[in-house]
């Protein structure tokens, strides 16, 4: 006898992932995103150290990455750091669609070594940035540490969500900044994870996020 399946079922268990293209004069990106991932990252973007943070996305939110980026990297990383935000934020948002069932808040708090960051993180609809990391060091390898920022920037402007990111603690930049998207993954998997309670529902009471 077959058993008909509930609407419902299908979106609780449906993989959710989008694939974005953006093309710009400055940057060339293409951002695969599968939110019901294993961590499985492929990563291009020219600059090493990004690649990294990036890989710490995909590890700790156990979020399926592929980021493919040709960007002006004869200038600087300006350009390629703050279009890979924004192009993961757009998939994000893409993938994550209506956010019914979702838990919509996440947090952690991350250590590596004497480092220590928190983020917390609401899929609320209303972009927000509010970053308090005091790097030790301009540069962590070929990367601008003042680059964390516009990544992020471009992320919650696109995946219009509230971030709070602390680094409370820390003396080396790479432990920083390693603290910093390792806590952010972590509260973006928490956040973007299905609530079996709550199935179906968007968690809000104005019916819309
Ligand atoms: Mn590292």
């Amino acid at each position: 006898m077959n058993t008909p399946t509930a609407p419902e079922a299908v979106v609780a268990t449906a993989l959710r992932s989008a694939s974005v293209t953006r093309n710009t004069a400055e940057t060339q990106i293409t951002v695969t995103v599968g939110l019901d991932g294993s961590g499985r990252a492929r990563l291009a973007t020219g600059i090493g150290f990004f690649d990294h943070m990036l890989d710490q996305i995909a590890r700790h939110g156990l979020i399926d990455l592929e980021v493919d980026c040709k960007g002006d990297l004869h200038i600087d990383g300006h350009h390629t750091v703050e279009d890979v935000g924004i192009t993961f934020g757009q998939a994000v948002a893409r993938a994550v669609g209506d956010k019914k069932g979702i838990r919509r808040y996440g947090h952690a708090y991350v250590p590596l070594d004497e480092a220590l960051s928190r983020v917390v993180i609401d899929f609320s609809g209303r972009p927000g940035l509010h970053m308090e990391v005091p790097f030790s060091s301009g540069m962590i390898g070929g990367f601008d540490t003042q680059l964390a920022f516009e990544f992020f920037q471009g992320f919650a402007n696109h995946a219009l969500v509230t971030l709070h990111i602390d680094n409370l603690k820390g003396v080396n930049a790479h432990h920083q900044c390693e603290t910093v998207f390792k806590a952010f993954a972590r509260a973006l998997r928490a956040a973007l994870e299905l609530d079996p309670r709550s199935a179906g529902v968007i968690p809000s009471t104005k019916g819309s996020l």
